[in-house]
């Protein structure tokens, strides 16, 4: 090889390896840090997993910032340099995308596995309110922002910018940050739009249960924002008009006078208003049917004599989940009996892989029923866990299965010959967990009683493979699988 040529391959090889911190900022373009810059902001998130109370008796099975969904609140002024470090003390690989920051901040702090942490600086030159979510990388972006993975970044712009504040000569009363955002049982419902709750900082009907407090003549300033992941808020304040509305809290967009305001996902407003009477004034959503009915609503209640508290912080509520909760809303894993299907003798059996669950998440089948599941998952772009791709991997049961790894549309199908309960998970996204219960009908042949025939420490499992992207999960089972056949 000519000497050219190999300082060529070296400096290729050189920029392969070059940390991300190398970027080449554009210069002269709004929110680049300044060279060596020194941030005078600093916040941690801490990323994991726990289950969240939602209502009473209802459990979130979440993926979390900092213990919450949503996680806390992030304040910063305008023209601050900011540093946000995130670290991951969960099982599964996690990250951030900071919607504040002009930059791509999956470079610095998206895809982070257990145990890691990441470390990105911005400058803060854009006011408004933002929304920051989990990157683990392409689809998993989506579906850890499905499990509750999000929060509110504040830009505050200069002192004195928005109208009411000037027009009074005063900071309002009462300050809500609040942040719309929808549950969904199983990928299936994800894909289809349909939510089982709708809230508001964290809880069904949270404002209903306990008001937000103000005083006829409070000025109230709505920090808005609807993180989704899927549905179109609109924001109105029942017997209430709007006085000045900030389109994603930029001073520079106001509107005057608006009964509602629109939000999209990751759309927001800044709302000044003043509380026009005494009286009860419910706060909704206007999309009544898909939204309000589902706990959208909250009330701010005012009277004369009421001492509101200054702050409304968006933080999910923190509350110590009950022993035997009503619901478990977990939407990769099974925690109901109402989430299993039956399907009878000669019914064909098809489980969907949608949204990282399997659907339905609890299959009963005849003994005998040849089981075939299909990956819906279409999304396989971007870096990451094996985004989009799954594979079904028995964890416990009387016999042990697993399949190749399957990409959109491919399929795997599995004859179960014996009666009994089967556990399995996907081997890359290992909390993707399903249960087939195989159970004997007249006329087919059975093989009954045969117990558990092998099971493995799953939790140890995860532990160990979680960082590793969980493909040597996948040998792993593939190994232990050709062995008991
Ligand atoms: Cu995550």
């Amino acid at each position: 090889m000519n000497r050219m040529l190999l300082l060529a391959v070296i400096a290729t090889l050189f920029a392969l390896a070059a940390p991300a911190s190398a970027i080449v900022y554009a210069p002269g373009v709004p929110g680049n840090p300044p060279p060596n810059a020194v941030p005078n902001k600093s916040f941690t998130l801490i990323a994991s997993e726990a289950d969240v109370v939602i209502d009473d008796g209802v459990v979130f099975r979440a993926f979390v910032f900092n213990g919450t969904s949503p996680g806390p609140l992030i304040v910063v002024d305008e023209g601050d340099v900011v540093e946000i470090v995130v670290k991951n003390v969960g099982q599964y690989t996690h990250g951030l995308s900071f919607h504040a920051a002009n930059t791509q901040t999956s470079k610095f702090v998206g895809n982070i596995a257990p145990g890691g942490e990441g470390r990105l600086v911005f400058k803060a030159d854009f006011p408004g309110v933002y929304m920051y979510h989990c990157a683990p990388g392409g689809h998993g972006i989506l579906t850890h922002t499905l499990a509750g993975m999000y929060g509110m970044v504040v830009v505050e712009p200069k002192k004195g910018s928005y109208l009411l504040e000037k027009q009074l000569g005063r900071e309002p009363d009462i300050k809500v940050y609040l942040i719309q955002h929808e549950v969904y049982m199983n990928g299936r419902d994800f894909y289809d739009g349909k939510p089982v709750y709708v809230m508001f900082n964290g809880r069904v009907f949270r404002y209903v249960t306990e008001p937000i407090q103000a005083r006829p003549g409070d000025y109230i300033r709505f920090y808005f924002l609807n993180v989704g992941p899927s549905l179109v808020s609109s924001f109105h304040a029942v017997g209430g008009i709007w006085e000045y509305v900030y389109k994603g809290g930029n001073p520079d967009n106001v509107e005057v006078g608006l009964q509602t305001v629109n939000a999209a996902p990751t759309e927001s407003y800044v709302i000044e208003w003043r509380v026009p009477a005494e009286g009860n004034f419910l706060i909704v959503s206007h999309a009544f049917g898909t939204q309000a009915i589902k706990g959208a609503v909250g009330i701010v209640a005012a009277s004369a004599n009421a001492t509101p508290a200054p702050v409304i912080l968006p933080n999910g509520p923190v509350a110590q989940p009950p022993a035997n909760p009503k619901r478990v809303v977990a939407p990769f894993e099974p925690t109901s009996p109402d989430e299993s299907k039956t399907f009878l003798p000669g019914e064909k059996v098809m489980i969907q892989i949608v949204g990282n669950s399997f659907y339905p998440k609890i299959a009963r089948v005849p003994v005998g029923s040849t089981i075939t599941w299909v990956n819906e998952d279409v999304l396989s772009i971007g870096s990451g866990e094996i985004t989009g791709q799954h594979n079904v991997a028995a964890v416990k049961g009387p016999v042990s299965f697993a399949s190749q790894l399957l990409k959109n549309a491919e399929q795997f199908s599995f004859k179960i010959e014996k009666e009994g309960e089967y556990n399995y998970i996907c081997g890359i996204h290992p909390y993707m967990k399903g249960t087939l219960v195989a159970y004997a009908a007249a006329g087919l042949p059975s093989s009954a009683g045969q117990g558990i025939g092998f099971t493995f420490d799953l939790t140890a499992f995860i532990v160990f493979f979680g960082g590793l992207g969980a493909l040597s999960l996948l040998v792993y089972v593939g190994e232990k699988t050709s062995k008991k056949t």
